[in-house]
């Protein structure tokens, strides 16, 4: 090792395998090793939250033979922190000359120029990658406590998340792995939604608070076990507030990482409906009352008690929704979902500026089932934390379910439907993994 040269190595020290080693070997090799360690922030910016935090990850590096000191780097790019540290050199895997990075790479050899400092490659390491190794680590699975502090992070991490609406294992499944890579970044669902809605629908039931929260654990233990990714949970009306109170317990100790109640008091009707049926909303103190109640009912700091108004849905008007959101902000709720069944976007993105104009911090939930031409973009640009995609999994599996059983009653057979509306056998017996 050169006594004084320093030699810079970015990292997201995540899932550490010899190839991350090869090269911080070769970086102690030439010099000191300064590790710019990427935050939670810049590694969800392009990929999935890593399962260790900055603390843990940075922990780890420090302690390995040669690094004199580890940084946080806050985005892909190096330059930053090359700047402020002006290394003799950089040590990075040979992989980046092509792809997305390769734009970063000739930015480094120029930035390094500046100071007559050097970017030293080492060859790919074949047969690892982070990539197979995060499936490894999801087969293995997650516990509740892990599962249930994600929200916080990605909320922490990411500026909009977005979850989907699961009902069982399999719409559980997609919902963990759907995914869509592009040379920019990766896009998939951040959480998942266990809604009232569709898991009564499933059961064939009415979405009016019928299925017990036993059968919805029940439901929501089935997707658990084949998932790693936090959930936010439908409370409904969360009940009475004694009652409320054993349900945040219940669903903590499930690694749930949110409850959503909203505002309505008596027989719970979907709130699609509107004023198409008898709904009346709870008042102000009483509700406030089970918010903190349920707030001080939960054992972890991490939980969290999502207040949902239900202003716009019962034509209560703007001010009755700012009203509402801003008082249950202050009674201790962690977020708020505000709703709406209007087709236009518009009274949703008045209340997000007219709530933001005096509470920043609240972070908004929105549920765009009727306005749902918004981009995630644009939901960004307007403050939402939250996206959720409420019931389109059930609502995209019972139409074909029910389309395949009248071709076989219309055919007197099965051909019909299996061509035009089945995937292959082979294929569902590929599905899941572990049935060969
Ligand atoms: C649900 O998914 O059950 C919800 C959202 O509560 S909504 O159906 O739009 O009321
Ligand atoms: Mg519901």
């Amino acid at each position: 090792m050169k006594k004084n040269k320093i030699a810079y190595v970015a990292l997201s020290a995540d899932l550490l395998h010899h190839g991350h080693m090869n090269v911080i070997s070769k970086a102690a090799e030439l010099g000191n090793v300064v590790i710019g360690l990427l935050t939670d922030k810049a590694i969800a910016k392009y990929k999935r939250l890593p399962h260790l935090d900055y603390k843990k990850r940075e922990l780890i590096v420090a302690n390995i033979k040669g690094v004199i000191n580890v940084i946080p780097q806050k985005s892909m790019n190096h330059k930053d922190n090359l700047k402020k540290i002006r290394p003799d050199y950089v040590v990075h895997g040979d992989d980046w000359k092509i792809g997305i990075q390769s734009k970063d790479r000739a930015e480094v050899i120029q930035t390094l120029k500046e100071w007559d400092g050097k970017l030293i490659e080492v060859p790919y390491t074949h047969g690892v990658d982070s990539s197979s190794l995060n499936q490894s680590v999801k087969r293995i699975g997650t516990t509740p406590n892990v599962r249930l502090s994600q929200l916080r992070r990605l909320l922490a991490a990411k500026e909009i998340i977005s979850i989907n609406e699961v009902h069982n294992g399999l719409s559980g499944l997609i919902t963990e792995t759907a995914c869509i890579k592009t040379d920019q970044d990766l896009s998939e669902f951040d959480g998942m939604w266990s809604s009232s809605l569709t898991d009564s629908t499933a059961k064939g039931m009415p979405d009016i608070e019928a299925v017990d929260i036993s059968s919805r654990l029940s439901t929501v233990n089935q997707i658990f076990e084949v998932t790693t990714k936090p959930m936010v949970f439908d409370g409904d009306t969360g009940g009475k507030t004694e009652i409320f109170n054993f349900t945040v317990k219940s669903l903590e100790r499930t690694g749930i990482s949110a409850v959503v109640i909203e505002d309505k008091i008596g027989l719970k009707k979907n709130s699609l409906l509107g004023n198409e049926v008898p709904q009346s909303q709870d008042s102000i103190k009483n509700f406030q009352e089970k918010i903190s109640s349920g707030k001080r009912s939960q054992i972890t700091n991490d939980f969290m008690v999502i207040a949902r108004v239900e202003s716009l849905i019962l034509e209560k008007g703007m001010n009755d929704a700012i009203k509402r959101a801003h008082a249950y902000a202050e009674a201790g709720a962690d977020a708020i979902m505000i709703h709406s069944r209007e087709k236009e976007p518009d009274e949703i993105f008045e209340f997000c500026k007219l709530f933001k104009e005096s509470d920043k911090q609240t972070p908004i939930m929105v549920v765009p089932s009727s306005f749902n031409t918004v981009h995630i973009d644009e939901w960004k640009e307007k403050g939402v934390r939250i996206v959720c995609h409420a019931n389109h999994m059930l609502r995209s599996a019972y139409p074909a379910m029910l389309k395949t059983a009248m071709s076989i009653l219309e055919h007197g057979r099965s051909k019909e439907a299996a061509d035009e509306n089945c995937m292959p056998i082979k294929e569902i017996l590929e599905l899941i993994p572990g049935t060969k």
